[in-house]
């Protein structure tokens, strides 16, 4: 498929390199883009050889927001449904059968924020700055930020990142969780695909499931989210490939995983 904002490449072990890639404005986030996106994760869902996903933004900017001049216009409804359809693709992005990686090489503010937050994993480049600017363009977040940035670094720092727009470094990022390592700019693409790679050498139904039973047992109360985490693992016991982990350490060799 031929994307006019996203540039997909293809790497060794089923690791997707996805690069949001609307330069001229920072990447910010038009409904075409955004359509776009949903498409691609709708896509990846089909293929099963796929075993991880990095995003990452082209230039210098990882994603500078949704895009203001469409917004600007919005009425009332109109803006809703904007809200809705980015909401609609991260979900997508938060839900998706593999993990997904962002690798915030710059800018990533307002949707952009938001977009890092939905994937799994933020590693970030040392000159990635991070932040909230909705008040001050006299809109809330409307891509799960209220939500989900709470939920990653706690409401203390959500709320003061949401009401002052405070714009955050890579190393403040870290010291308050929302990324899990900093690393030069020319390093980051790699390391993300290392990670990427690790994460494609394990049993792909147990990722799969343990991101299941982390996604959809974080929004629901501890009793219930146990009796998800037994559900899948459960479900393993029924994968060729627990037999074949299992047999590989028991006969000291390397396990051979085939997804199924
Ligand atoms: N939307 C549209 N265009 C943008 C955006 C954006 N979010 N960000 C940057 N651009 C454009 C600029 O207008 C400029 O275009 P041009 O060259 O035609 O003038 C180009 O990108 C380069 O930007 P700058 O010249 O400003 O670059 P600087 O390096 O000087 O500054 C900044 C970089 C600090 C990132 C600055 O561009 C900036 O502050 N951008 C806006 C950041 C922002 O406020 N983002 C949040 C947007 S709101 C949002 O994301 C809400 C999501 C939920 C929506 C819910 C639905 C209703």
């Amino acid at each position: 498929m031929e994307y006019k904002f996203l540039i997909v490449e293809e790497k060794e072990n089923g690791v997707i390199l996805l690069t949001l890639n609307r330069e001229k404005s920072l990447n910010a986030l038009n409904s075409e883009m955004l359509r776009e996106i949903n498409t691609f994760f709708a896509e990846m869902e089909k293929k099963e050889e796929v075993r991880c996903i990095i995003v990452t933004g082209a230039g210098k900017s990882f994603v500078a927001g949704a895009d203001i001049s469409e917004m600007a216009k919005f009425t009332a409804s109109e803006a809703y449904d904007f809200a809705k359809l980015g909401m609609d693709t991260f979900m997508e992005i938060e839900k998706c059968r593999v993990p997904v990686i962002a690798a915030v090489n710059g800018f990533a503010l307002g949707g952009g924020c938001e977009i890092s937050i939905a994937c799994d994993i933020r590693v970030a480049s040392s000159k990635a700055k991070f932040g909230q600017p909705e008040v001050g363009l006299g809109i809330t977040p409307g891509f799960g930020g209220t939500q989900r940035l709470s939920r990653l670094v706690g409401p203390g720092y959500a709320k003061e990142l949401i009401y002052t727009t405070r714009m955050i470094n890579a190393e403040e990022a870290l010291r308050i969780g929302l990324v899990n390592h900093v690393y030069e700019p020319e390093e980051l693409l790699d390391k993300a695909i290392e990670m990427a790679n690790s994460i494609a050498s394990h049993a792909p139904k147990a990722v799969e499931y343990s991101k299941q039973a982390i996604v959809n047992g974080s929004q629901t109360d501890i009793d219930t989210a146990m009796q998800i985490e037994k559900t899948h693992f459960g479900l393993c016991f029924a994968t060729n490939d627990q037999k074949e982990g299992m047999d590989a350490f028991l006969n000291k060799r390397k396990s051979e995983f085939e997804g199924k």
